[in-house]
Formats: C-alpha cells, structure tokens, sequence
C-alpha cells in the first residue's frame, strides 16, 4: 500500500517531469526562434543609401532599421553630396546606437541643394575616430558587398539616388544581385494626401539618377507619397517614442530636437514634445521586410525632367505601395520597433 508520502513524492517527480518537459521545450523552442532571429543567414541583407541630415525622417529610418531583427545591416552610405558631414552623422548615430559594428560609406560627389539641418549634433565628432569600418568610397563598397553576397542585397534608398546611377554606370551587373526598395514618387497623390501628384523631392532633385534606377533591370518597389506620406505619430504613439529609454531611439530624438530647432530658425513651428514630422523613409524600411500593411500595384512608370513619376505603357513596370490597408498597424509597428528591445 502506498503511503500518502510516497503518492506525494510520486507527484512531485511527475509535476516535474512534465514541468521539465515542457520548459525544456519551451527553451528550445525559444532558442530556436531566437537563434533564427539571430543568424545572419537567415538576415535580409540591406544596404541604406541615405540622404541623412536633411530631413529628419532618414534618422528615424536609420534607428528602425538598427532596431528591426529580421534586417542584416551591412552598410550605410551617405548620398546627395554633402559627403563627409553625412558619413560624420551616421558614424556617430551607429556609436551612439552601439553598432559599431555597422560600416559605413561616404557616398560620391554630387551637388546637393539641401540645408544640412543636424550639423550641431556632429560638432566636435571625428569621422576618423569611429570605432566600426569606414568606406572612403562607399559607392565601391557597396558594389563589392553586392557581386560577392551569397543572396541579393536589398538597396534601401530614401533620398535622391546619385550613388545607385554612379553604382550601375561602374558595375551594371550588380542588377542580377540587388533589389531597389525606395522612397520616391508621386503616383495618385501628393505631399499631404493633396489630389494633385508632385514632383517629389528625392525624385525632382536628381530626376536622370532616378531614371537610372527605376529603369534597371532589378526587382523595384517603391514607396511613394501616396504611401509614406501619410506618417506622422501623435499622442500615445509618439509619446512612447520620445520616452524611450533604447539607445537607437534616444539618440533619434537628440538629433529631432537639434533638426527641430535648425528648422525653426527658419520660421517653421516644430515642436517635437509633441509629434513627429512626416516619416516618408520609415515605409522603405518596412518595405525591404514585408508587404503587408500596403497594397501594392505593378505599374508603368517614367520620370520625366521635372521629377514627375508618371504613369505611361512606355515606361518600365515597377512595384509601388499606392494605398494602406492598415496605416494605424503601421504606426503600432513602428512604435513597437523602436520602443521594445529585441
Ligand atoms: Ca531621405
């Protein structure tokens, strides 16, 4: 007859096992999610062009994607001239964010008409000094990591693109092994949700450097205005991002206030206590990761001189994100990445 101890130690051996069990599983389940997450194969390996220090949004775009696990980022050039101030920036925002281990490119020579809105957050910073790789001639870098990349490489731009034209006219077979993801054009609508298309910025201020890229011979998905921009985070939202204890995300709204203030003494009324400005480059992040919030629709495209992108059965087929299907889970998405530790 078994006694009330043994029914009892018999019990607990069971509880545990099963217990054991099913930690055990647990654990390796979770290693295995976290060891997909982790293993650069299993990466979307990015390179981000980017017009870095004008606008603000190619700031947070650089903070979502250091904070997106499912993004290799192996390179960040700097395009649209200004090239040392560029490469400065983001060589101290990926030391700020801890990711030295990020290299990165000065971009080529190219005459640029934009104000250099964040040069007081790189006063006293030495390029020379970063801790990670530095590219002398990132445009060589980047065709480099492209034709010796296992997988394609996914060329994340969100600015004028004077680094990609520059990229094909040296190695044009870099197409065969890249994907262009973009933050460009005006397809149905303009700057605010306005019915009337615009010459969009990162279009118009170099329209033949665009020509070049939505014309290659390479997968294209772009994000235009009709898309990205539409983001901009208020309330709850922005206030989880402005509170963010993360590195990536603190050193985003250091550089907010410093872009706020160079902007306001120009007469502009900005007041990042309250709400970001709009987020057009976020949406090419999220585009080199998924589709799924926007609907997508192949079209074809030219860009004429005026930087207009029109839609015309001469021009070459593309992908563009035209509508949202669900911009307030974009929002969440986008708070959720650069509030939560990965
Ligand atoms: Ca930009």
């Amino acid at each position: 007859m078994r006694t009330a101890l043994h029914r009892r130690v018999v019990r607990f051996v069971t509880t545990s096992w099963i217990l054991g069990a099913a930690i055990g599983c647990a654990v390796a389940v979770s290693a295995v999610i976290c060891e997909a997450a982790d293993q650069p194969a299993k990466k979307i390996p990015v390179i981000l062009s980017t017009d870095i220090g004008d606008d603000i949004d190619d700031t947070w775009a650089l903070a979502l994607a250091l904070q997106c696990p499912e993004i290799e980022l192996k390179l960040v050039v700097g395009d649209y001239g200004n090239r040392i101030p560029r490469a400065t920036l983001i060589a101290k925002f990926l030391e700020a964010a801890g990711r030295t281990d990020v290299p990165v490119g000065v971009g080529c020579e190219s005459p640029c008409k934009a104000k250099f809105n964040q040069a007081k957050w790189i006063e006293g910073y030495d390029l020379e000094k970063y801790r990670g790789k530095v590219y002398q001639d990132g445009v060589q870098a980047m065709i480099e990591m492209v034709m010796d990349s296992d997988k394609p490489i996914t060329l994340v731009c969100i600015g004028p693109v004077p680094n990609i034209a520059e990229a094909l006219r040296r190695e044009p077979r870099i197409v065969e092994k890249a994907k262009f993801v973009g933050m460009h054009g005006s397809i149905y609508r303009g700057y605010g949700n306005n019915p009337n298309r615009a010459a969009e910025w990162n279009v118009v201020c170099d329209p033949a450097s665009c020509r070049a890229a939505l014309t290659a011979k390479w997968p294209v998905l772009i994000t235009p205005l009709d898309t990205c921009g539409l983001v901009v985070l208020r309330g709850e939202k922005y206030a989880k991002v402005r509170d963010s204890e993360l590195a990536p995300t603190k050193a985003l709204m250091e550089n907010y206030r410093v872009w706020s203030e160079a902007h306001n003494a120009r007469g502009a009324k900005i007041d990042p206590q309250h709400q970001s400005s709009t987020l057009f480059d976020t949406v090419a992040v999220y585009l080199a990761i998924s589709e799924e919030l926007c609907e997508i629709e192949s079209l074809p495209i030219r860009v004429d001189d005026k930087g207009m992108t029109l839609k015309d059965p001469a021009g070459a087929t593309i992908r563009a994100a035209v509508r949202w299907k669900d911009l307030g889970a974009f929002e969440d998405w986008l708070v959720d990445r650069l509030t939560k530790t990965k």
